[in-house]
């Protein structure tokens, strides 16, 4: 069997954990978001992607969930001691040899992707992540400027800096538009046999890779299933209320549905504290949507693959 899934970070990255050990015969390409991705230090810096490769190739820390396990932060403290900046992002000494490994063959003239297959290489992942394109797109922020009118920051510097504190007037994934899907990603939705929405954050995860030109057409026509990742009107973590209020969709695992809209979705699994959730089009089945342990998680993408396979 053959499954896509369209992951960002944290949410996406263990429900995968989940679902390959309910899937263990399937073949599962990852699409990962890239919107993320930031340039500091001169590195090249993609949280989404390398935190799906260190869940899935156990170097995570498993708190946080992001970074690596048992990180130090000596290069950090130092560049903090010449006067360089950003200090509000936190790259451990751990972490930065892969943004220098991904850096230098950037700048050796691989794309990201074959960057990312061969960082799997060292990982393995136990499935195929493919970034959702090889051109650079990333995610940028409208905030009020106090007294300067408006002003567009890059979506960490928002996320992480300001943790949203500020609301978003608007949220663009700049270059989605002249962007291609990286070689691999049509390719894998084509041949799936199913096509799996994480609850990832449906705005700047899930959304941002469905706006790159030709990802939206080619899921929309596979059967697709989506966990929400809104439960009971809040995010299970995160600040995905703060993203969705940007572009005027309500914190509701009816509402988010409704968003990715009939035409993409064929099934939606919701939290039992959702159970009323009704969705004109669309197959919404509820059960525990918490991944609080290894075999709560691998319960709830099995129970997705199977509602799409009895969809399909
Ligand atoms: P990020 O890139 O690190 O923000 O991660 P994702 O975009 O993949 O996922 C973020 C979303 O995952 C958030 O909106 C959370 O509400 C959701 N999430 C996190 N843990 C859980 C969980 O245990 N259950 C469900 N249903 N959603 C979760
Ligand atoms: N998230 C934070 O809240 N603070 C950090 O300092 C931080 C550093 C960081 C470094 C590498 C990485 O891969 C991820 C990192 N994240 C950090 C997480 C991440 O940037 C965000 O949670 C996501 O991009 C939002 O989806
Ligand atoms: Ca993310």
């Amino acid at each position: 069997m053959k499954i896509v899934a369209l992951a960002g970070g944290i949410g996406g990255a263990r429900f995968l954990r989940g679902l390959r050990a309910a899937a263990p015969e399937a073949e599962i390409t990852v699409i990962g978001n890239t919107g993320d991705d930031i340039s500091l230090f001169g590195l090249r810096v993609c949280p989404d992607l390398d935190t799906v490769m260190y869940t899935l190739g156990g170097g995570i820390d498993e708190e946080q969930g992001w970074g690596r396990a048992a990180e130090t932060f000596a290069v950090k403290d130092e560049l903090g001691a010449y006067g360089v900046g950003p200090s509000w992002f936190g790259l451990g000494d751990r972490d930065f040899a892969t943004h220098i490994v991904r850096t230098q063959m950037l700048a050796a003239g691989y794309p990201l992707s074959a960057v990312t297959e061969a960082l799997c290489d060292r990982w393995r992942p136990g499935v195929r992540l493919i970034p959702m394109t090889d051109d650079q797109v990333e995610t940028h922020v409208v905030v009020e400027d106090a007294g300067n009118g408006r002003r567009a920051i890059h979506f960490q510097e928002w996320w992480v800096r300001l943790r949203a504190s500020v609301p978003a007037l608007s949220i663009a994934a700049v270059g989605a538009e002249d962007s291609k899907p990286a070689p691999g990603v049509l390719e894998a939705v084509d041949a799936a046999d199913v096509v799996l929405f994480p609850p990832s954050n449906p705005v700047v995860s899930v959304g941002t890779i469905l706006a790159v030109p030709g990802i939206r057409d080619a899921v929309a026509a596979k059967t697709v299933v989506g966990v929400s990742p809104i439960i009971g009107g809040a995010p299970v973590r995160g600040m995905a209320d703060a993203c969705l209020a940007a572009i005027g969709v309500e914190t509701s695992a009816r509402a988010v549905a409704e968003h990715y809209g009939l035409g993409l979705l064929d099934g939606w699994l919701v939290d039992d504290a959702d159970a009323d959730v009704r969705v004109e089009g669309i197959e919404v089945r509820s059960r525990p949507l918490l991944m609080s342990d290894p075999d709560a998680t691998s319960a709830i993408a099995r129970a997705a693959l199977d509602l799409a396979l009895e969809l399909k």
